[in-house]
């Protein structure tokens, strides 16, 4: 059982514990639509991530709020939180916290295979949610994709392969992120992302978006010069002593 196996496995049992989320009539203050930005200009989508994994604990006792603050300040395109609890240590709340104090888009960062958990995103003031093409099935992954649309959230479509690129231009989406991290052996190579862009199919509303495993202004360079209009940048941002200013060059 590979490791995103078992992650399933887990939510399964989880989700069985959420209460059915209702409308709670908060107020969030309104945010910008992410894919309009990336086509203006290029962008660094800033992750709060307390732990993973395959690296252990991050930044377990963050102040999430003043970390996305910070992020925002900065300039960053958004903000993506990390919302698993058992693998992440993240939580829905570090979310909602976050998406009351900043007004660009929040991207809900999960392992979503049912539309609850993606109800329980839009309540708590995610604009964005992620959906990974390798933890779904095709079904599943068209069901789940019209079912946000429908709520009016972006979606970020995540694959690693070309075979999973196929399936995720398949769908209408915007935001395509390539996943420099194999989610089944953890290994990471920033040639992934150059070698899918061979293939991706730029012009038209496609929006390249790499994600994992970028530390340094290098890696970000290769990455936007192979095509990329985004980058999905957790680790080296929670590390740094100050974030902002990997964001602002
Ligand atoms: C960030 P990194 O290597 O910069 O911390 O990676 C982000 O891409 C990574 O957290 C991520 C992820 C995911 C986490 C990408 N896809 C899917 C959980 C689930």
């Amino acid at each position: 059982m590979t490791i995103l196996d078992q992650i399933i496995e887990t939510k399964r049992m989880e989700i069985k514990q959420y209460e059915k989320v209702e409308a709670n009539g908060q107020a969030f203050p309104k945010k910008t639509r992410l894919a309009d930005h990336l086509r203006s200009q290029k962008g660094v989508i800033s992750e709060i991530k307390r732990a993973s994994p395959s690296k252990g604990d991050i930044r377990t006792e963050v102040d999430v709020v003043a970390q996305a603050k910070k992020y925002e300040e900065a300039g960053a395109a958004a903000i993506s939180v990390l919302t698993d609890e058992t693998y992440f240590k993240g939580s829905i709340d570090d979310l909602r916290e976050v998406a009351k104090n900043v007004s660009i888009p929040v991207l809900c960062k999960d392992f979503m295979i049912s539309e609850i958990q993606i109800d329980r995103a839009k309540h708590a003031g995610a604009t964005i949610i992620l959906l990974i093409v390798a933890a779904l099935g095709k079904e599943e992954l068209h069901r789940l994709f019209g079912y946000a649309a429908s709520l009016g959230l972006e979606v970020l479509v995540e694959v690693h392969d070309a075979q999973e690129l196929a399936q995720a231009l398949e769908l209408d989406a915007e935001l395509i992120g390539i996943n420099n991290r194999d989610l089944k052996t953890f290994e990471v190579s920033v040639n992934r992302t150059v070698e899918l862009a061979k293939t991706f199919p730029f012009g038209g509303n496609r929006l390249l978006i790499s994600e994992s495993g970028l530390h340094s202004k290098e890696d970000a360079a290769v990455v936007f010069g192979s095509g990329a209009s985004g980058i999905l940048v957790g680790e080296a941002l929670m590390r740094s002593e100050d974030p902002g200013t990997w964001i602002r060059e």
